[in-house]
């Protein structure tokens, strides 16, 4: 059954130019884009998405980070898409965690700089969904 999930493509991925790199790999796996934007999230907008991390130590650093510049949203459309892309992202820890063959493990070296977001379940998917797109 479809489904869509929230993408991120963060700051350092934009600033590195790899936007066109991550929609190709999405493209390729056969998902579908339902929406995609160019935008610089502000704190509130940043808190929300992250408010499970509330509290960690690297959530200041992380909140800092992911405002510091455009980013791309993009909502994800297709069947499994939700695991289907955190299959493409890898692990959290670009080294430790996410093999090459993915967009963290070719692209990436530190865990703060890893490049994309994809929510992690359904309910994730719906929450970040109406964050980033409230009128879809
Ligand atoms: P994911 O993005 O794989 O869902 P997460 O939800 O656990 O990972 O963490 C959200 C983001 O926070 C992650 O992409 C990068 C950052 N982060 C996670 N753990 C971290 C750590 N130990 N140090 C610094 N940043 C971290
Ligand atoms: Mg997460």
């Amino acid at each position: 059954m479809s489904e869509r999930t929230l993408v991120l493509v963060k700051p350092d991925g934009v600033a590195r130019g790899l936007v066109g790199e991550v929609i190709a790999r999405i493209e390729r796996k056969g998902l579908k884009l339902a929406a995609l934007e160019l935008r610089t999230a502000d704190r509130a907008t940043a808190e929300q998405h992250y408010a499970e991390h509330d509290g960690k130590p690297f959530y200041g650093d992380l909140v800092d980070f992911i405002t510091g510049g455009p980013l791309v949203a993009l909502v994800v459309e297709g069947v499994r898409a939700i695991p289907a892309f955190r299959q493409l992202a890898g692990g959290t820890d670009p080294v430790e965690k996410a093999t090459p063959g993915t967009i963290r493990g070719d692209f990436g070296t530190e865990v703060q700089y890893n490049l994309v977001h994809g929510s992690d379940s359904a309910e994730s998917a719906e929450r970040e969904i109406k964050i980033w797109f409230p009128n879809l």
